[in-house]
């Protein structure tokens, strides 16, 4: 038997979700109701208090397999009966993708969906864990939806749970918990069927057949089963092909973030005279994707630029792009593509919620963001394999490495240099006194070092299809050139705060392509440091991370 119980609560800690849903410590997701708030605050938002226009409707539902995964899964499962819903899909052992749910989401057309993963963020029971709600579109909840659920977290009162037993998700299948009906699917295959829709599979498995080697790393994260099934299995790469491919609820003791710092098996590798011809990698939830030539690293601004100028070599992409967008910390390079091909570029804030109107409006075909992360319309999510196959593709049609497709890219656009300096886990206090001060700054016309100042700003956006306005988005010094230097906060981290801080410069002459990228920007980096007074603010001489 089971029964509709209501349970008393109290409002949360009210704390906004960030970048890309809600993260927290799992101890924090542990606490008595904590999870259950905000399950009720995402329904009671998208269906009206009550539940009631969510009755008849089915969720999606699934996560990157991190630690907390499964016994979340039960909850939300037993709270979508409890709240009406008739139907939830839910991916086999609780596994689903990011761009896998935004994918099954559209193709069946759900009421939405839930994805249970902090990303690239490492798991294990002293880790992180997330939630997030994604739209029917299926692309991530737009502002006002994130607004709604916030503010439903600090009124809530109570929420309403299923007292049954726990189903089995383990199995493929169709079973009944209360009156709704909970079937569990095969998270991969949906997917697979659009990747071979968009990408010419024939040409891929050629290449692979000719002796073509690569490496995929899974990172012990939740692109395991789908690179495995997709790679080794429909493309025919050797047994062996995809790394760390068994999902593990710790990643393995790993920090599952495809750069050069986390994915360290991958690039070594990569980087030795007789080592595979590519390698890519994606993160926990298998929205963000790295790629690696032989002995060559490509940035995810310049990926998504080589993309854009390439994908009519693929089927899906063969009728050309509509527009690019990128976000706004992410290079110009690819807006250089728009305009050798005559359409329009769009800058964004940081966030891939941002790229949804766009895409819905069919004002972009493909974005990206420098984080990396890379996608098309074909969902509303960034897509780490995706873009993994659009360059197997391109490979495949173009019969060149890795280098020699990007050196040429450059040759024939320039070359922007760019790279991001992180620095995590300091004060709060210090990130925002940094932030406050450079925003007080007025340079317009300010020499610093070579550069002059074309202006200065605190990025603010209008969404061009519906109008909304996002400000705060990072503190841009753009200078006469079209070098830029720009300052964010991270939105996604739990603890303390992250400053990140992007530098670009643009370099037209081809013999001057060759240079370390650190190299290349050191004096920006150093007005960067000087300007921000980071430093003394934050007490750190050097970034975390530099990718
Ligand atoms: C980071 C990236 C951002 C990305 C976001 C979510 O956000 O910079 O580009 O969209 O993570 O990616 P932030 O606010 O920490 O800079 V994922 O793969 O964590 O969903
Ligand atoms: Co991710």
């Amino acid at each position: 038997m089971s029964a509709v119980m209501t349970v008393a609560t109290t409002p949360f800690d009210g704390q906004k979700p960030g970048t890309s849903g809600l993260r927290k410590k799992v101890k924090v997701f542990q606490q008595a109701n904590y999870l259950e708030n905000f399950v009720q605050a995402i329904f009671d938002s998208i269906g009206g208090p009550g539940g009631g226009d969510i009755t008849d409707k089915t969720l999606v539902l699934g996560g990157d397999g991190r630690y907390h995964n499964r016994a979340a899964c039960q909850t939300i499962l037993k709270m979508a009966a409890a709240n009406g819903f008739a139907k939830v899909m839910v991916g086999r052992s609780g596994i689903l993708s990011t761009p896998a749910a935004s994918c099954v989401i559209r193709k069946y057309q759900t009421f939405g969906g839930i994805i249970l993963s902090a990303s690239h963020n490492p798991g294990g029971p002293d880790e992180d864990f997330g939630i997030k709600y994604n739209i029917p579109a299926g692309g991530p909840a737009p502002e006002g939806v994130t607004e709604a659920i916030f503010a439903r977290t600090k009124e809530i009162r109570e929420y309403r749970i299923l007292d049954a037993a726990d189903v089995d998700i383990e199995t493929n299948g169709s079973r009944t918990l209360g009156t709704m009906t909970v079937e569990v699917f095969d998270p991969v295959a949906d997917y697979a069927a659009l990747m071979g829709e968009l990408f010419d599979f024939d040409a891929i498995r050629a290449l692979f057949a000719g002796g073509f080697r690569m490496k995929f790393d899974a990172m012990h994260a939740v692109t395991g089963p789908y690179g495995t099934a997709i790679l080794e299995g429909i493309l025919g790469a050797p047994k062996g092909t995809v790394m760390n491919g068994v999902p593990l609820e710790d990643f393995g003791h790993g920090h599952p973030d495809p750069n050069l710092v986390h994915a360290h098996d991958l690039v070594e590798a990569l980087f030795r005279a007789d080592g595979p011809d590519f390698g890519a990698a994606s993160d926990g939830d298998g929205d963000r994707n790295m790629i690696l030539g032989r002995e060559f690293y490509v940035t995810p601004s310049d990926s998504l630029a080589v993309l854009a100028a390439n994908a009519t070599l693929a089927p899906g992409y063969a009728k050309g792009l509509k527009g690019i967008a990128r976000s706004m910390p992410t290079s110009a390079a690819p807006d250089r593509v728009a305009a050798a091909l005559g359409i329009p570029a769009y800058e964004t804030p940081t966030g891939w919620k941002f790229f949804g109107t766009l895409l819905d409006a069919g004002l972009a075909t493909m974005c990206g963001e420098e984080s990396f992360g890379t996608g098309s319309d074909h969902v509303r999510e960034k897509d780490g394999l995706w873009a993994v196959l659009l360059w197997l593709n391109v490979l495949a049609k173009r019969g060149q490495s890795v280098a020699e497709i990007v050196r040429g890219h450059w040759a024939k656009y320039g070359r922007n240099y760019y790279s991001r300096h992180d620095y995590e886990g300091i004060e709060t206090e210090a990130a925002n006194g940094l932030m406050d001060a450079l925003r007080k700054l007025s340079l317009k016309g300010r020499k610093l070092g070579a550069y002059t100042v074309a202006f200065n700003d605190d990025f603010a956006y209008t969404d061009p299809v519906d109008g909304s306005v996002s400000t705060k988005q990072g503190i841009r010094i753009v200078f006469e050139d079209g070098s830029r230097i720009v300052f964010r906060l991270s939105g996604t981290g739990t603890e303390g705060a992250t400053l990140r801080v992007y530098i670009e410069r643009y370099e037209p002459d081809p013999t001057k392509h060759d240079l370390d990228p650190q190299d290349a920007l050191s004096d920006l980096i150093t007005i960067a440091g000087e300007l921000a007074e980071i430093e003394p603010w934050t007490g750190r001489e050097q970034p975390t991370v530099i990718t």
